[in-house]
This record gives C-alpha cells, structure tokens and sequence, in this order.
C-alpha cells in the first residue's frame, strides 16, 4: 500500500466513525470517543507532514539536476553553430608562410604560401564548407634546405652545398654521415712509425656486423675501412698522468708493453719500476789499487787515498789509519803547534741529488780515554768549505755536534766541509780535532 492510499483508508475510516456516532445507529460503546477521533487525526496530521518534507526534498533534487542539466548544455562549444553554421573558425598562416583572405564564410577560401627556402605541405587552398569545417588537412612550410633533416650523426655539423650537403665530422668519427667510428689523428702517444709497433687487428663477423679487437698494448686506429692496432706508448701516457711516474728512471716502450730502465751503475728492483745503487766496492766490481779504498756512489764508486796536511813549521802529521792522521808531538813552545788540529778525519758521504734538507750529515763526538777525565765543554765549528751557506754545525748534546745540511745540493757535484771540535778543561784550550767530510752527491735522485 503506498503512503497516499494509505492517508485516504486512515481519512475514510475516521470521516465513518464520526458520522456513525453522529447518526446514532450503533450504541455508544461501539462509536469512537472525542479523544480517540483527536488522536487519530494528529496521527494524520504528522503523516502528511513527513509526506510534505518528502515531497519538497524530492523537488528540490529535481531542481538542481535540471540546473546541472541546464548548466552543462549551455558549456558545449557553439552549440547553435552545428546546428546551423555559418563560418569557419579562424585560422592561421603557416610558420614560415603567408595566408591570403580573410573572409571565414561558408564558400570562402584561403590560399598558403611558404618563404623563400620553405615548402609547403599539405593544402594550399582551403575552403570554408556548409558543416563550419574547412577543407583539406593542416598546412605547414618545411625547410627544404639540404641539412634540415640533421643528416650528420655524433655531433657532425651539417654544411649546405649547391643542392647537396657535406658533414664536417667531429674528432674520431668519419664517413658521409660521421657514422663511423675511427681515429683520423692518432694520439701523439701511439708509435706510428715503427711497423714493429702496429698489427693488423683480429676481426669476426656477429649478425653481419665487423668486430675488431686489439692486443693487450695496442689500441684501434686507422679509418673505418682501414683499421690498424697501433701500440700504445705507455711511457708517454703515464708521463701526461700525474698520478705519479712510472719508472723511476727511464721508461722503454715495447710493442705491446713498456718496460723500465735504470742507468749504469743501477739495476732495477724487483718491483719493475724504481732502481739500486750497484755496491762495487761490497760486490768487489771495482779496480781499486792497493793503498786506496773503494768508497761507494750514487751509479758509481771512487777509489781514494786521502793524505795528510804537509808539514809547515813545527806542525807535521802522520797517517795512523786510512782515513785519519794524526798530529805529531808539538814542540812545548809552539803555540801554534798546539793550536792546529790533534786529529784530521776523513769521511765519505754519498748523497742522492736532490736531497730533502735540513739533512744531518754526520756526528762528531769525543770520548775520555779510560781512568782520564774528559774535557768539560767541547766547541763545535765549521772550518772551511761553507762558503756557500751549505751547512751549518750545532750541538745535539754536550758530547756531540751535527753537520747539517739547510740547502739541496743537486748532482752530480763533490762538495768538502771541514768540521772542528775543539776541547776545553776549566775554560783553558786542550785540543782541536778536525773531520774533512767528502760530499759524494750522484746525478740521480733515487
Ligand atoms: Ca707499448
Ligand atoms: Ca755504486
């Protein structure tokens, strides 16, 4: 039963029973009282009260979804013109071309023409039809230049010619299109002249495409049509590289490879880069004469014999060893005597060139003969040789002086330094002791 059938059953019912009790017919046990008809009436009442919301609610969705309605067909575009059109839309002139006529009516026509160097595509006459719609498809002005197509691949540049183009290839690419990989120039670090130092490359053919390879050592070079292996000069890559040299020496390329090389007098150490003072005189590969020493250097060595002062006045010295001589008793009145050196040493010192400074040298210290009281300060000086500011002499202890070198000394070059050390008991001069240091510095700083 729906809502509206309903109220009128409900509005039927009670109509009857008010007029059965009005007529009298039935008893008035059987009629409905005051109160009853009241509370069915305000039952109605709010019945048609929730039908009237119901009601308005539904018109008001009603409402707003013809205005929706309303709304979207007023969006669509011209819509009275598909209906009935009378124009064209506008349109516009080509990029790099004109367009002639104005006029968007049905039945009129616009031509395209394209600049100088341009060629039209697609309709150069278009009509403006009965449907609103113009005739033909889009028109466009191309380049008809020769390059316009970017013709020349990995990075060429396209070169207009007399109805032709030529690329200009960047490095290492060539053919009509730079498609080709290749080598024009050979980098300054392969060997190119030496045929010892190129091999033709090993080539297989995989789904139609030329592979080539090269030996270990060897590089791609060549033309595209023309591919060579040219060997690479190690030692004029690394030397480009400042990550550090790669022989310590001399580098030798090979095909293929490089190997390193020291000079005379040096053999390479094991780890094929840096190189080794032979010892001739440990190894015995010197010709020293008897009565001289052999005294080893940076490449080579030196055979000496050094000699004491000549006697001059009262001052004579004796050889007591090799390397050392000694004063001869002084007459008790020769002051001078006295004061030139007790002892003359000699020492031999081989640097590499170069040699990272302050450096020290050599020590020189002195020791009290057993059950004798030493001296009880010791001067230390240089005596000659330092002309040069080379060296300077300065105390470590209280028994010991140091040679310092402050300046590099570069080789190949022998430099002499004479260092003192004079002796003093309660401040009064006892002696004076002299060390002649040979400087052996040898042309290679390793
Ligand atoms: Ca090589
Ligand atoms: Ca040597």
């Amino acid at each position: 039963m729906t809502p509206g059938v309903l109220c009128n059953c409900l509005l039927l019912l009670c109509l009857t029973a008010i007029d059965d009790c009005h007529g009298g017919t039935q008893g008035p046990q059987s009629c409905m009282d005051r109160h009853q008809v009241v509370g069915v009436l305000r039952q109605m009442e709010k019945f048609l009260k929730g039908q009237e919301m119901r009601f308005t609610e539904g018109l008001r969705i009603m409402k707003s979804k013809l205005a929706a309605l309303q709304n979207s067909v007023s969006k669509l575009p011209q819509a009275d013109q598909y209906l009935a059109p009378s124009t064209c839309p506008s349109i516009d002139a080509p990029s790099h071309g004109r367009k002639y006529g104005s006029k968007y009516l049905i039945g009129h026509e616009v031509h395209f023409t394209c600049h100088t160097g341009y060629q039209l595509v697609g309709a150069a006459t278009r009509v403006c039809q009965e449907n609103g719609t113009w005739s033909g498809g889009d028109t466009a002005c191309k380049d008809i230049s020769e390059c316009a197509s970017n013709p020349c691949q990995n990075g060429g540049t396209c070169v207009e010619g007399l109805n032709q183009y030529k690329c200009t290839c960047s490095q290492n690419w060539s053919g009509s299109h730079c498609q080709h990989q290749t080598q024009t120039a050979p980098p300054e670090w392969s060997v190119m002249n030496d045929p010892a130092f190129s091999r033709k490359p090993r080539c297989a053919k995989v789904d139609h495409t030329q592979h080539c390879s090269c030996d270990a050592g060897f590089h791609m070079s060549g033309t595209a049509d023309n591919t060579v292996c040219q060997d690479v000069n190690e030692c004029e890559v690394y030397k480009l590289d400042r990550g550090g040299k790669l022989c310590v020496h001399a580098c030798v390329n090979v095909p293929g490879s490089y190997h390193c090389s020291c000079p005379d007098g040096f053999t390479l150490l094991p780890n094929g880069r840096g190189c080794e003072d032979v010892d001739e005189c440990l190894s015995q590969q010197h010709n020293c004469t008897r009565g001289t020493t052999c005294i080893n250097t940076g490449g080579s060595f030196q055979c000496v014999n050094p000699e004491c002062p000549r006697s001059h006045g009262n001052v004579s010295y004796v050889k007591t060893s090799s390397f050392q001589c000694e004063r001869n008793p002084c007459p008790m009145e020769s002051r001078s005597c006295h004061l030139a050196a007790k002892t003359i040493s000699f020492h031999y010192l081989s640097l590499p060139s170069g040699l990272q400074t302050p450096a020290t040298l050599f020590r020189m210290a002195t020791a009290a003969a057993p059950g004798r009281a030493g001296p009880d300060s010791l001067r230390f000086g240089i005596a000659g040789g330092n002309t040069k500011g080379l060296f300077v002499m300065q105390r470590s202890d209280r028994q010991t002086g140091e040679l310092i070198l402050v300046q590099a000394l570069r080789g190949p070059q022998e430099v002499t330094v004479d260092v003192d050390m004079s002796e003093y008991t309660d401040r009064s001069f006892q002696a004076k002791h002299v060390a002649k240091v040979h400087i052996l510095v040898s042309p290679y700083d390793f």
